[in-house]
């Protein structure tokens, strides 16, 4: 017989857990489990019925459901078409990034032109972003085709991977989405991946959504949606943008600093609450004093869900490690 040597003997966390990856490489177990297909769009899309539009939807899609964990994300050759509509987008939000997004934002988007390849006349490669993340917080790109659950998208970031659509929106509406897009991913997401205290926030949201009940994960995606989407930072004494959402979007990053809406100081605890539109801007945002200190908050809130085991992030091994199960 064959003695097979066990190297690491995994605890279990109880029946009742819901399955979670416990090394990087388990987020290639849902690459194929997104909610709405990247080639599937629904009617009201702006591409909906363009066949040319949704055969490239599929190419590009096809990389998303084939990629494993160690391999290089394909370039996507972007037609003049795609890099007019990024341009349209890159141009239109230049200016307004520099007074209304935060000093992370504002400090990380001309590296990431210097090495990245941002500009208004390319639509840079998920491959060579994720490379410069690494570098600078430990963040990775995975590309997907199109939105995963809840659960399955912040799961992904305990491991410091973000998942990025590599698709561009439909070229007739280039100021609007109604799903993620390369345009949002890069303009929006990207820029803080590359903050130290910004990436350890997110990975604290993802290490809390490990074998979290749904409820807990409802609870989660509310602070995610009011932070890493949509959420405002003091800075001096002006309040700035670092939500992806409102980094991405012309009219909403202007109206985001109004006064048009209500402003609330962000905790955990009473944000995880709170009920927000998404076809409209936001009537309420939530405003954090720093990263760090957004973190310390998640971090407690993140202790006060309940679950029968905890667990810790080995950064040498990219694998988490179950501690103390019931
Ligand atoms: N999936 N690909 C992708 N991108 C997102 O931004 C995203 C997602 N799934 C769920 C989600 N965002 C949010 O609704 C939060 O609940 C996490
Ligand atoms: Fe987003």
């Amino acid at each position: 017989g064959v003695d097979v040597t066990v190297l690491t003997e995994q605890k279990q966390t109880g029946s009742t857990t819901p399955w979670f990856p416990r090394k990087i490489s388990d987020l290639d177990l849902y690459a194929n489990r997104c909610l709405e297909m990247g080639s599937e769009l629904s009617s009201d899309h702006p591409g909906a019925t363009d066949q040319k539009y949704l055969e490239r939807r599929r190419e590009i899609a096809r990389i998303a459901s084939v990629y494993k964990y160690g391999e290089k994300i394909p370039r996507v050759d972007y037609s003049k078409e795609e890099v007019e509509t990024w341009g349209i987008i890159y141009k239109n939000l230049k200016d307004l990034l520099k007074t209304h997004a935060c000093k992370q934002h504002a400090y990380i988007l001309p590296l990431l032109e210097q090495n990245c390849g941002f500009s208004e006349t390319n639509i840079p490669q998920l491959q060579d972003i994720s490379d410069f993340l690494t570098e600078c917080t430990g963040f990775r790109l995975r590309p997907v085709q199109g939105l995963l659950s809840s659960r399955d998208f912040l799961n992904g970031l305990a491991f410091r991977v973000f998942h990025a659509t590599q698709y561009i929106r439909h070229h007739t509406v280039p100021l609007y989405t109604p799903e993620p897009d390369i345009c949002h991913e890069l303009l929006g997401h990207v820029p803080l991946f590359a903050d130290p205290d910004f990436a350890d926030f997110s990975q604290e949201i993802g290490l809390a959504s490990l074998g979290a009940s749904d409820e807990d994960i409802e609870r989660l995606s509310t602070c995610y949606w009011f932070t890493v989407e949509f959420g405002l930072c003091k800075e001096g004494g002006e309040i700035k943008a670092f939500g992806a959402g409102l980094l991405s979007s012309f009219g909403e990053l202007e109206y985001c600093i109004s006064d048009k809406n209500e402003k609330r100081p962000f905790d955990p605890f009473e944000t995880c609450k709170q009920s927000y539109p998404i076809t409209t801007y936001q009537p309420i945002y939530y405003v954090a004093d720093s990263f760090q200190s957004a973190k310390d908050k998640m971090k407690q809130f993140a202790e006060s869900l309940e679950k029968p085991f905890s667990l810790r992030y080995n950064p040498y091994t990219l694998s988490i490690e179950i501690l103390d199960s019931r």
